[in-house]
C-alpha cells in the first residue's frame, strides 16, 4: 500500500527506505510465546533484532542460541544469533537505536478479573525516553479497544512529536496458536490498524517483509476489537456447548454423538466441544478485557459474562459428576483415590496457565479425595491454594488402583487402549476413549 495524497514526511520516507532495504533496527519488547517467534521471523527476514525481556534467563538462552518456546527451534535461534541478527537483553538502553519497536508483553487479568495492562504501561514508559523521530511503534499485546490511543499516543504527543509525521503508531493483534503446526506466524493473516494512513502504511511495510498476508483495517481500535471478537467467539461457543453437554446428560443423550452428527452440516455450523473448563492465556482472559472496558461505559456484555459463568463452573461440574460415578460404586469422594490424566490447558502443550485441572484437583482435595496426576509435559505443579504436586509414573498399577481415572487433557502420547484396559472407572472429559472399547470391567463415564 503506498500513500497517495498524504504528505510523506521526511521521517516516513527515511523509515520506509530502511524497511525496504532491511537496514531498520527492530526491538521486540517481551520474548514470550509471541515475542520470541516474532523476533526470530523478523531476523530471518534480514533485519537486525534486539529482544528485550526482564527475564535474564530468557535473554541468556537466546544469546546462547537456545529456545524456551515449544514452537521455536533452538537451531533457528542459533542461526540468527550467530549471523548477528538476533540478540536479547534485559534492559531498554538500546531502544533509542531502534527504528521499529514492537510491544508483545503479557496482558493478564488481576485477581478481581480486571485487565492488568501494567506491562504495557511499563513498556510505554521505557519507550518514552528512547522515542525519536522516524520510529514506528506497534502494540501486539491483546487488550481492550482504545488502549493503543489511550496509553501510547499521549506519550508520543508528550514528547512533542506529531503522530503520522514524526513517530508512527499501530496495533496488530498476535494470532499465535501454541502447538499449531499448520498455522504459523508467517502464514496466518496479520491484521494491522494505524493511527494515521502513514502509520498504517509503514506498519504494513514492516509485516509484509515476513508475513504472507496482511489485513489493513481503519484504526488501532478496530484491530484491537478484531482480536477480542475472535477469542470471544470461542469463549461463548465453548460456553454454549458446555451448557449443551449438561442438558444432554440430564436428558440421557450423548452430547458427543449429537456434535458429531451436527458437524455433518456443511454450512452454518462450526463444532466446539465440551470440556472441564476454559484454560490458556487467551480465551478465558481476552473477552473479560472488553467486559471491563464496557463496564466503564455502562454497557453490559451479557454473552461474555454468561459464558464466563458457565465455563468457570465446568471444573466443579466435573467433580459433581465424578461424585455420582463413585456413588455408583457405593463410594464417596472422601478417601477415594483419583488419578488425573493430563493437566495442561490443552493437548500437547506444556502450559498450565488457567488450566481447569488446577481447580478440579483443588476441589477433589477439598472433598477429601487422594489425588495423583500424570502429564507427559508437566513434571510438577503448584496448586493455586498452595502445595506442590509431582507427576507420577503412569504404571498399570497406578491405573488399576485408582477408584476413578479422570481424563482432563487428551495428549497425543496417551495409549487410550492401555488406559481403558487397566482402569476400573474412567471419567472422560474429552471423548478420548471413544475410539477404543473399554475392557469388560471398566466403567466409562463422559461429559
Ligand atoms: N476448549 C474447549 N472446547 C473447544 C475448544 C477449546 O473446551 O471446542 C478449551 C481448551 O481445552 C482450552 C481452552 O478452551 O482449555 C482454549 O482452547 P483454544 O483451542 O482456544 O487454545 P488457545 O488458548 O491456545 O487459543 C489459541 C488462541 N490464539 C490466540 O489467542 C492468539 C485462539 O485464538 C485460537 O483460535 C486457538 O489458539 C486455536 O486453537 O485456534
Amino acid at each position: 500500500m503506498t500513500l497517495s495524497g498524504v504528505e510523506q514526511s521526511h521521517a516516513s520516507q527515511a523509515l520506509r527506505q530502511r524497511l525496504a532495504d532491511r537496514t531498520a533496527q527492530v526491538a521486540v519488547m517481551g520474548l514470550g510465546y509471541v515475542g520470541l517467534p516474532l523476533a526470530l521471523a523478523i531476523a530471518e527476514a534480514g533485519f537486525r533484532v534486539v529482544g528485550i525481556d526482564p527475564d535474564t534467563a530468557r535473554c541468556d538462552m537466546v544469546n546462547r542460541g537456545a529456545s524456551y518456546v515449544g514452537d521455536v527451534p533452538s537451531e533457528a535461534v542459533a542461526t540468527q544469533v550467530q549471523a548477528g541478527r538476533l540478540e536479547a537483553e534485559p534492559v531498554t538502553t538500546s531502544l533509542q537505536e531502534a527504528d521499529v519497536v514492537i510491544i508483545c508483553v503479557p496482558t493478564p487479568l488481576s485477581k478481581s478479573k480486571d485487565p492488568d495492562i501494567s506491562a504495557i504501561i511499563k513498556a510505554a514508559e521505557g519507550l518514552s525516553e528512547a522515542m525519536h523521530r522516524g520510529m514506528l511503534i506497534v502494540l501486539e499485546s491483546t487488550t481492550y479497544p482504545g488502549t493503543t490511543e489511550e496509553v501510547l499516543l499521549p506519550r508520543i504527543k508528550r514528547n512533542g512529536y506529531v503522530v503520522g509525521r514524526d513517530v508512527f503508531l499501530a496495533f496488530s493483534p498476535e494470532r499465535v496458536d501454541p502447538g499449531n503446526r499448520t498455522y504459523t506466524l508467517c502464514n496466518t493473516p496479520k491484521v494491522v490498524g494505524g493511527v494515521t494512513p502513514a502509520c498504517l502504511e509503514l506498519a504494513l511495510a514492516l509485516y509484509d517483509a515476513f508475513i504472507e498476508h496482511t489485513v489493513p483495517v481503519s484504526s488501532p481500535a478496530a484491530a484491537e476489537m478484531v482480536k477480542i471478537l475472535e477469542n470471544t467467539y470461542r469463549a461463548v461457543n465453548i460456553g454454549l456447548v458446555n451448557e449443551m453437554a449438561q442438558i444432554c446428560h440430564r436428558i440421557g443423550v450423548d452430547v458427543w454423538e449429537v456434535i458429531e452428527a451436527a458437524s455433518t452440516k456443511p454450512f452454518g455450523y462450526s463444532p466446539f466441544y465440551p470440556g472441564p473448563g476454559l484454560g490458556g492465556h487467551c480465551i478465558p482472559v481476552d473477552p473479560l478485557y472488553l467486559t471491563w472496558k464496557m463496564r466503564g461505559l455502562r454497557v453490559q456484555t451479557r454473552f461474555i459474562e454468561l459464558a464466563d459463568v458457565i465455563n468457570a463452573d465446568m471444573p466443579h461440574y466435573v467433580v459433581r459428576r465424578m461424585q455420582d460415578a463413585l456413588n455408583d460404586d457405593g463410594k464417596a469422594l472422601r478417601g477415594s483415590h483419583i488419578l488425573v490424566l493430563g493437566v495442561a490447558y490443552k493437548p500437547d502443550v506444556a502450559d498450565l496457565r488457567e488450566s481447569p485441572a488446577l481447580t478440579v484437583i483443588e476441589s477433589l482435595l477439598q472433598h477429601g479425595a487422594r489425588v495423583n496426576y500424570h502429564d507427559p509435559f508437566i513434571e510438577e505443579l503448584a496448586l493455586p491454594g498452595g502445595g506442590m504436586m509431582e507427576c507420577i509414573t503412569l504404571t498399570d498399577e497406578a491405573l488399576a488402583t485408582a477408584d476413578c481415572v479422570l481424563i482432563h487433557t487428551a495428549h497425543s502420547d496417551y495409549d487410550w487402549r492401555r488406559i481403558a484396559s487397566q482402569a476400573s472407572v474412567i471419567f472422560d472429559t474429552r471423548n478420548a476413549i471413544h475410539t477404543v472399547e473399554a475392557n469388560e470391567t471398566a466403567r466409562l463415564y463422559r461429559l
